[in-house]
C-alpha cells in the first residue's frame, strides 16, 4: 500500500485555528432511509412483540426459529462458555472484570442526610434502576471487553436484572461474549440484535423484560433505534468514532508512540489519531515509525485510511500549549507521555481517560487498568463523562420537617406562593404554621 499523507500543523501557523477546526469536524450520518426503516421495525415490536422480533431476527441474521425461547442463551450456555475457554484467556477475563469491580465499587454513590437546627432533616436517598439492558454488537465490533465495562457497572450499581442482546448472524456466537456475560453478572441473554434488540428492550415483549435504561454501541440502525426510544427509556451515549490524542515530550520511543496511534486508528477508518509535540525532529521520528512498522499490522487498511483521513502531527512551542490544544479537542483518550505528568495534569481540563506516563498504554485502560472503556467522543468530554456506576443510580431527594421547621418555612413558601398566585400552595403550606 502507498504510504498515507498525515497532516502536520504548526501552532505559529496563523491559519491554526481553522485548521484545528477542520480537523476536528465530525458530523454523525443520519440516514432518511434508515429512520424510516428503524421506525418501521419500533412499530412492529411494539404491537407484534415477541412475533415481531423473531420474524426480523430471522430475516437480517438468516436464522430459522420459531419462538422466542429459541434464542435466549440460558445461564448453564453462558457458565459453559466461561468454563470452556482456554486457560490464558480465562484467566485474563477473569482479572480485567475483578479490576474493573474493584475500580467501579469506589464509585458507588451514597445516600445521606443532614439534620437542620430545629429537626427538620435533608438528604438524599440513592437507588439503582431495577432493569437495564445492555447491546452487544455482532460480528468484528463484537468485545468482550466491552462486556465488562457495560455490564460491571450496572451489577456494582445493584441493577437487579441485567438483559444482554447480541446478534448472532448466520448462527455464528461469540464464546467469549458469553464468558464475559457470565463473569459480569448478566441476568438474561438473547440472541437477537439491530433495531429489533433496541425496541424490545425498550417496550418489553412477552419474553423481554422492558428496561430502564439501554447501554452498548452498535450501528447506524441500533443508534438510530437507541435515538428513537430515549425518553420511554434511558440510553447511555450515542458514540462516535474512536480518538486517542498523545502529548509528548519527545523523549518517548518513537515506535511506542507511533503503536499507540495505530491503536485506536485500527477500531475504524474514521478513527482519530493525533499527536502533539514540543519537538518538530520528534514528529519526524514518529512519522518514520508509522511509515516502517504501518506494512507490518494486520488492519494496516482501516490504519491507513484512518491516519489519511484524519490523523495530525502537531508542533507546539511548549507543554501548556500542548494543554490548551487539548482542551480545544476534548479527546476521548489522551495520553501525556512526559517526564511528569503529575506537573501537567493540572492544566488538563477535557478528556475522556487521561493516560499518565510513558509506561501507560491507552490499550491497557482498553482491557484491564479498572476504569471505564466507554468515554465521551467528539469534545463530548467538555460535558460528559465515562459510562460508570452513576449511569445506573438514581438520586431521590428526602425532606422530613419537624413541627417547628414547617412552621419557619411555611411562611417562606406561602409569600413565595401567593407571589406566583398559586393560592392552594400558599394555604398548604399556612395550614402548618404555628399561631
Ligand atoms: N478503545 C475502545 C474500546 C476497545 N478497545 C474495546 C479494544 N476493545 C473504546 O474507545
Ligand atoms: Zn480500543
Amino acid at each position: 500500500m502507498t504510504k498515507p499523507e498525515i497532516l502536520r500543523l504548526d501552532s505559529q501557523q496563523a491559519d491554526f485555528s481553522d485548521q484545528l477546526d477542520k480537523l476536528l469536524a465530525w458530523e454523525s450520518v443520519s440516514n432518511k432511509e434508515v429512520n424510516r426503516t428503524v421506525e418501521d421495525i419500533l412499530e412492529r415490536v411494539k404491537a407484534e412483540g415477541d412475533a415481531a422480533v423473531v420474524e426480523f431476527t430471522n430475516r437480517f441474521d438468516r436464522l430459522n426459529v420459531s419462538s422466542m425461547q429459541e434464542l435466549e442463551f440460558t445461564q448453564q450456555d453462558l457458565q459453559q462458555a466461561l468454563d470452556n475457554l482456554p486457560e490464558d484467556q480465562h484467566k485474563a477475563l477473569t482479572i480485567a472484570a475483578q479490576r474493573v469491580r474493584d475500580y467501579h465499587e469506589r464509585q458507588k454513590g451514597e445516600s445521606w442526610q443532614y439534620q437542620e437546627a430545629d429537626g427538620t432533616l435533608l438528604g438524599q436517598k440513592v437507588t439503582p434502576m431495577d432493569k437495564a439492558g445492555l447491546y452487544v454488537p455482532g460480528g468484528k465490533a463484537s468485545y468482550p471487553s466491552s462486556v465488562l465495562m457495560n455490564a460491571i457497572p450496572a451489577h456494582v450499581a445493584g441493577v437487579e436484572e441485567l438483559i444482554m442482546v447480541v446478534p448472532t448472524p448466520d448462527g455464528e456466537v461469540n464464546q467469549l461474549v458469553l464468558a464475559a456475560a457470565a463473569l459480569a453478572g448478566v441476568s438474561r441473554a438473547f440472541a437477537i440484535g439491530g433495531a429489533q434488540a433496541i425496541a424490545a428492550l425498550a417496550y418489553g415483549t412477552e419474553t423481554i423484560p422492558k428496561v430502564d435504561k439501554i447501554v452498548g454501541p452498535g450501528n447506524i440502525f441500533v443508534a438510530t433505534a437507541k435515538r428513537a426510544v430515549y425518553g420511554t427509556v434511558g440510553i447511555d451515549m450515542i458514540a462516535g468514532p474512536s480518538e486517542i490524542l498523545v502529548i509528548c515530550d519527545g523523549q518517548t520511543d518513537p515506535d511506542w508512540i507511533a503503536m499507540d496511534l495505530f491503536s485506536q486508528a485500527e477500531h475504524d477508518e474514521d478513527a482519530q489519531p493525533i499527536l502533539i509535540s514540543t519537538d518538530a525532529a520528534f514528529l519526524d521520528q514518529v512519522s518514520a515509525s508509522i511509515e516502517k512498522l504501518l506494512p507490518t499490522m494486520e488492519r494496516q487498511a482501516i490504519i491507513g485510511c484512518s491516519l489519511a483521513d484524519r490523523a495530525a502531527l502537531i508542533k507546539v512551542a511548549d507543554l501548556e500549549e500542548a494543554a490548551r490544544v487539548n482542551n480545544r479537542i476534548a479527546p476521548e483518550h489522551l495520553e501525556l507521555s512526559v517526564e511528569d505528568p503529575q506537573a501537567l495534569l493540572p492544566l488538563i481540563k477535557h478528556a475522556g481517560a487521561i493516560f499518565m506516563g510513558r509506561y501507560t498504554a491507552e490499550a491497557l485502560g482498553d482491557y484491564c487498568a479498572g476504569p471505564n472503556h466507554v468515554l465521551p467522543t467528539s469534545g463530548t468530554a467538555r460535558f460528559s463523562s465515562p459510562l460508570g456506576v452513576y449511569d445506573f443510580q438514581k438520586r431521590s431527594s428526602l425532606i422530613m420537617f419537624s413541627e417547628a421547621g414547617a412552621s419557619e418555612m411555611g411562611k417562606v413558601a406561602s409569600v413565595l406562593a401567593r407571589g406566583e398566585s398559586l393560592t392552594a400552595h400558599a394555604r398548604s403550606a399556612e395550614y402548618r404554621i404555628k399561631q
